[in-house]
């Protein structure tokens, strides 16, 4: 048997904050971290060790990484680090609040920048700061490749080289991989490895830190998937990440509660 396991990294600052983060480089919160710790007890719990780990070039992955890594006595575990695993760009939504963007522009506007397959938020400007190209962890991939804003097609389409490329390969020779990386670069993998077509993409929405689980036989066909954890609990998670981007934003338990 082999197995792939997804996961979105622990709660960062942003996610708290609920502003559109994309590719700005946030910590994880404390309870970011006890998020990371938690996911490295279930599978720690489940008996799983990995044979590689992959993550993107964004702290709130790399820290949630080493975290589990920890639990899981692995610290030793080569890791590969690509900018193509990053979180969508949202352009110039980043630091933006969800739920006042929804205030602003209506929910539907948000939902579609959010969730639509083939829409991009508006993009940065050439001069933003923010422009990737600035940014030295960049300076060896074309400035052509770099992105100013993406739709979830666009993430898609550059993470599919290193999908296909490096990480897939990869299970020739290894039974089990680790991938923590973010809501919208796991979604792509999830359409890729259940064949999910683009219009039913736009209900998935993935909780922080909860192992996603994906079993293969010997020849790579997909046998079952599953996460770990309590359902209810990761049931009520997914519900308030669907809700992030609501002018009246639902908390983790599903009450409304008008945000200002
Ligand atoms: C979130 C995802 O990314 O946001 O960029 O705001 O997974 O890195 O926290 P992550 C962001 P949504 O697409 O769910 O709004």
């Amino acid at each position: 048997m082999k197995t792939i396991v997804l996961l979105r990294h622990g709660e960062s600052t942003w996610n708290r904050e609920n502003r559109f983060t994309g590719w700005t480089d946030v910590d994880l919160t404390e309870l970011g971290i006890q998020e990371a710790n938690h996911a490295g007890d279930l599978l720690k719990d489940r008996g799983m060790a990995f044979d590689h780990a992959y993550t993107s070039y964004l702290k709130r992955a790399v820290k949630t990484l080493n975290c589990v890594l920890d639990h899981l006595d692995q610290d030793w575990l080569p890791v590969s680090k690509s900018w193509r695993l990053n979180e969508k760009h949202y352009g110039m939504l980043q630091g933006l609040n969800k739920s006042e963007t929804a205030q602003k522009y209506g929910d539907e506007q948000v939902l579609i920048w959010r969730r639509s397959y083939d829409v991009a938020p508006p993009p940065l400007a050439e001069d933003d700061p923010a422009n990737p190209k600035w940014d030295p962890r960049y300076k060896g991939v074309p400035d052509s490749e770099l992105p100013r804003t993406e739709s979830l097609k666009e993430t898609i389409a550059r993470m599919m080289p290193y999908w296909e490329g490096t990480v897939l390969p990869s299970l020739r020779t290894l039974d089990n991989i680790l991938i923590v990386a973010h809501g919208n670069t796991l979604r792509g993998m999830i359409k890729y490895l259940k064949n999910i077509p683009d219009e039913q993409l736009l209900s998935l929405n993935l909780p922080t830190a909860t192992p996603y689980v994906f079993e293969f036989d010997d020849s790579l066909n997909l046998e079952k998937d599953y996460f770990l954890g309590d359902p209810e609990e990761i049931r009520k998670r997914m519900a308030a990440v669907a809700g992030q981007g609501s002018a009246k934003k639902k908390n983790a338990c599903g009450i409304t509660s008008l945000s200002f």
